[in-house]
């Protein structure tokens, strides 16, 4: 006889995929969709899902938890328990974190590490993005064998003295990828121009976070992402851009699609809700809470980053959740802005944000949310069709949500590890009543129920350049 099998049925809601939005029931068996559509039955357990929308959880492909700063001594707040807790409560059934490969390290090595830190901890399914600092030889030649594992994407920083890869080192990574169907992944600032503008405001005795968003102007960010572009392009590579937060980067990106170049880029929700207003002086060393990279930018280029979402050259949202408490460990930096860890917390609010500033307002139609937020990051990490869909066949990973529902965002609610939220008191809706993984609730009405360390490795094939969104 074999194992009895389990089932589930979400029953009166409404099904959001990318593609469709319809009164549908679905039906889950042993953990993957089993039907979707109209009066199915099930001698299992019953979900009642009337008013509300039901669609694929979401994937966050850009999370540093347990991430360590080696040049500050410190790591990011949330450890993969706290924050895939978090995920799981703002709707997050998959996360891509980073595994990083220090110099002189090989890319199994920085992989294995990862690998062990957060198997006993992770309570959803999981993935990395192996960060490469050291281009040697030896290290492309181990690019074949990481994509044929399962890690088929490579996180390259352009800047960040201990991180940086330079142009050749860029353009190896590059052909080595595309040639093995991998992809690049890049953090794009013009690290010369950042230096050169850091050292002025400092040698002028700005040391204050408010002059960390000056020393990081949007035109660092375009370049870099241009010469990204432009390298990819020499070896006829697929690249992914990280983090765009400007008109001028993301026109970048819109060209390169035009003329038929396989160019994908995400953006934040903090790009999108927040602008440059959080960097005034006058608010003292709060405003470290907003020091991130790229900062926050004029209001113009906030609204081009919607605009990018609804016409498709922005294809997906992540929330590059790197969480420091404020009180201990953003103070770093209190005497000078560039020891100020950099980045802020979202795992749990990217959601939420996109929901209520993007479906909530119509900017962009429920599928679309459903495209960037799950559908788009598993096609662009190779994942797709197993995750970011309901289709049959597909993991039950699935979130419940009460469009309706309004819930102001509140660090004290929230459940990452961090004291604050960049995002305090802001009004918003999309949070899951219910989040399903793999067929299993671990998010039951608002409360996190799963189970430390039932998250697994997130089957990863490689990256087809043709096929990406
Ligand atoms: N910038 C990054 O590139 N990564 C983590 C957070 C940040 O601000
Ligand atoms: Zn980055
Ligand atoms: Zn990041």
């Amino acid at each position: 006889m074999g194992a009895p099998v389990s089932e589930l049925l979400i029953a009166g809601g409404t099904v959001v995929t990318a593609d469709r939005m319809e009164p549908a029931d679905v039906l889950i068996r042993d953990g993957r969709i089993a039907d979707v559509g109209q009066d199915l039955t099930t001698e299992g357990e019953v979900l009642d899902a009337t008013g509300h929308w039901v669609m694929p959880g979401g994937i966050d492909t850009h999370t540093h938890l347990a991430h360590p700063i080696d040049r500050l001594g410190i790591t990011t707040a949330d450890d993969f328990f706290t924050g895939t807790v978090a995920g799981a409560c703002g709707g997050v059934t998959t996360i891509i974190d980073f595994s990083l490969q220090r110099r002189g390290e090989t890319l199994a090595l920085a992989r294995d590490r990862r690998l062990g830190e957060i198997a006993p901890d992770a309570v959803i399914d999981y993935g990395f993005h192996t960060i490469v600092t050291d281009v040697r030889d030896d290290v492309i030649a181990e690019v074949p064998e990481l994509i044929e594992g399962g890690f088929p994407s490579f996180k390259v920083y352009m800047t960040y003295g201990d991180k940086i890869v330079n142009d050749d080192g860029l353009l190896r990574l590059l052909e080595a990828t595309g040639a093995n169907g991998g992809l690049v992944y890049a953090h794009c600032e013009n690290d010369c121009a950042v230096t050169y503008l850091i050292n002025q405001h400092l040698s002028d005795g700005k040391t204050g976070p408010a002059y960390h968003a000056p020393s990081r102007p949007p035109v660092v960010e375009a370049e870099a992402t241009h010469r990204a572009i432009m390298l990819a392009g020499v070896v006829d590579a697929p690249l992914c851009i990280a983090h765009v937060t400007s008109s001028g980067a993301a026109g970048h990106v819109a060209a390169a699609r035009e003329r038929g170049e396989p160019v994908v880029a995400e953006t934040c929700p903090q790009y999108l809700v927040l602008d440059e207003t959080v960097y005034d002086p006058c608010g003292g060393f709060e405003v470290a809470k907003f020091v991130c990279s790229p900062p926050m930018r004029a209001a113009e280029h906030r609204d081009a980053l919607w605009s990018a979402l609804a016409d498709g050259s922005i294809q997906q949202v992540s929330s590059d959740h790197a969480p420091f408490r404020y009180h201990d460990q953003k103070t770093t930096g209190r005497d000078n802005f560039t020891r100020i860890p950099n980045g802020l917390p979202g795992i749990e609010t990217r959601l939420p944000l996109v929901f209520a500033g993007g479906v909530s307002t119509g900017l962009i139609s429920p599928q679309r949310f459903v495209e960037l937020a799950s559908t788009n990051p598993a096609r662009i990490f190779g994942m797709y069709p197993r995750k970011g869909t309901l289709d049959a066949g597909a993991d039950a990973d699935v979130i419940v949500v009460d469009p309706e529902a309004e819930t102001e965002i509140d660090a004290a609610r929230l459940h990452s590890a961090v004291d604050y939220s960049p995002f305090q008191g802001m009004r918003v809706s999309g949070f899951p009543t219910w989040t399903l993984s793999r067929g299993e609730v671990i998010v039951d009405r608002g409360e996190p129920v799963a189970e430390r360390g039932r998250g697994r490795l997130a089957e990863r094939g490689r990256i087809d350049p043709a096929a990406l969104p």
